[in-house]
């Protein structure tokens, strides 16, 4: 009861009304639009990012198909003539403000890159499924643009460049520097970037740190890293070899989302009346993805391609293999998500790293932290293996701790405390897509 009422004698019984979740996040959404697409956060994050941009469209196709079309499309308008999408499509004249930015990447100068100014590494590919669901949100409005028929050949071409460039001897996709797995500093990579021999030459400008805590981003050291192989990619002009590459990681988030986009491209080539082998390839990566499995573990787990190791670590990466239909182990997968490790349901959506693990951390980022774009993952994994409920639960708990938050970018898993930037673009667009899918009557 509040001191007035109880001063006044009368009961509390009236409920203050929550702030309503579909109205802030449009607010979010507004506010980071910059005309044909959104930013993951105005301030720390001023460009837009690869795979930021299609869990964006994902929301922003309730609130605007057109708009969440425009998002895709600017996106796969930086396309390399490879047919990379890039990790990054730079803004003009906002070096200062993010780094390493368009003057690092000097990307006119790399044969083959976009017309745009880009980043030369790329992100997971989750943009084929989020364009089939973009497209279902509004079949007229897609028919009318010609939105799949324009989008259907450069996703194409983005999946033949993972397949010709970017495969390991079991024929699943590499990545070749932590951005590229989209979870930047998580304990899975300590091993592989450790033995990464070499340091960058110039100065490591931090602006991100004028948005985060210092305790919340990813160290000077790891920054180092970061730079010096993003420099020696660069160098390379961006080959894939070996030699550009000294580390290569082989991801199962990275894949599963590779799968689940291969599948979508075999719905959207269905939609076009184009003949093709989407499937298959779905079922080949399906069967090369069960090669990551530990059994031990209960879960999957990166392989390490340079020094030909697995990472044996218990990291949310390994979960997101539950939106793979038919997945050999999904029961197994499902007992390590509840069991001591991840604790659904009794932590806030779900720790990025092994609670139990030596190198989890509360709020430094990728190393224990819980984020949304994994809960959604995870949810859709959930609605894979007829889990609508428990779906159900993690959508009504995004939402409440997004508003709660003010749509922060990543949350203590036990506390629910708000960590990095606010008003985060993903968080904003998938906590609003599964409440309007799951819980709206
Ligand atoms: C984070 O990564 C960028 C580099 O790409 C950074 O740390 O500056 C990651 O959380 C990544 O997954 C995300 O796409 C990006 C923008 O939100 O920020």
């Amino acid at each position: 009861m509040t001191a007035d009422a109880a001063a006044a004698g009368e009961p509390d019984t009236e409920e203050i009304p929550a702030p309503d979740l579909v109205a802030e996040a449009t607010r979010v959404l507004a506010e980071n639009w910059r005309g044909l697409h959104t930013v993951p956060a105005g301030g720390l994050y001023p460009h837009q990012w690869s795979w930021d941009s299609a869990f964006i469209a994902i929301g922003l196709r309730h609130l605007s198909p057109r708009r969440a079309q425009q998002e895709l499309e600017s996106l796969l308008g930086a396309q390399w003539a490879d047919g990379r999408l890039p990790q990054i499509v730079f803004a003009a004249g906002r070096d200062d403000e993010y780094s390493p930015g368009a003057s690092f990447w000097r990307s006119d100068r790399i044969p083959g890159s976009a017309p745009v100014p880009t980043a030369g590494l790329i992100q997971p590919p989750n943009h084929a499924w989020a364009a089939l669901l973009v497209h279902e949100a509004d079949p007229l409005e897609s028919w009318r643009r010609g939105f799949l028929k324009r989008a259907y050949p450069r996703l194409v071409a983005w999946h033949e460049y993972l397949r010709t460039r970017r495969t390991d001897e079991a024929g699943l996709a590499f990545t070749v520097h932590p951005w590229e797995t989209g979870m930047d500093n998580s304990p899975a990579w300590d091993e592989p970037l450790a033995a990464v021999r070499g340091s960058f030459a110039g100065n490591v400008p931090r602006p991100d740190l004028r948005h985060a805590d210092v305790s919340e981003r990813p160290s000077n050291a790891e920054y180092d890293k970061y730079l010096f192989l993003a420099a020696t990619y660069r160098d390379a002009n961006c080959d894939d070899s070996p030699a550009a590459t000294p580390f290569r990681v082989t991801d199962p988030g990275v894949n599963a989302l590779w799968i689940r986009s291969e599948l979508a491209l075999a719905r959207i080539a269905a939609e076009l009346g184009i003949d093709a082998d989407h499937a298959q390839r779905a079922a080949e990566l399906t069967d090369a993805l069960e090669g990551l499995w530990d059994d031990e573990l209960g879960i999957y787990v990166p392989f390490d391609g340079v020094r030909g190791r697995p990472q044996r670590f218990r990291s949310i990466t390994g979960l997101l293999p539950l939106i793979v239909p038919d997945l050999l182990h999904a029961d197994d997968l499902l007992a390590t998500l509840h069991g001591e490790h991840f604790a659904l349901g009794r932590t806030v959506l779900i720790p990025s790293f092994d609670l139990t693990g030596a190198e989890f951390d509360t709020s430094r980022y990728w190393r224990g932290p819980s984020w949304f774009n994994t809960a959604w993952i995870v949810a859709n994994g959930l609605l894979e293996c007829g889990l609508e409920t428990e779906a159900r639960v993690l959508a009504d708990t995004m939402g409440t701790r997004a508003v709660e938050s003010d749509f922060a970018e990543y949350l203590d898993p036990f506390t629910g405390a708000a960590h990095g930037t606010r008003r985060f673009s993903w968080t904003a667009a998938l906590s609003l897509d599964l409440h309007l899918r799951l819980l709206r009557h």
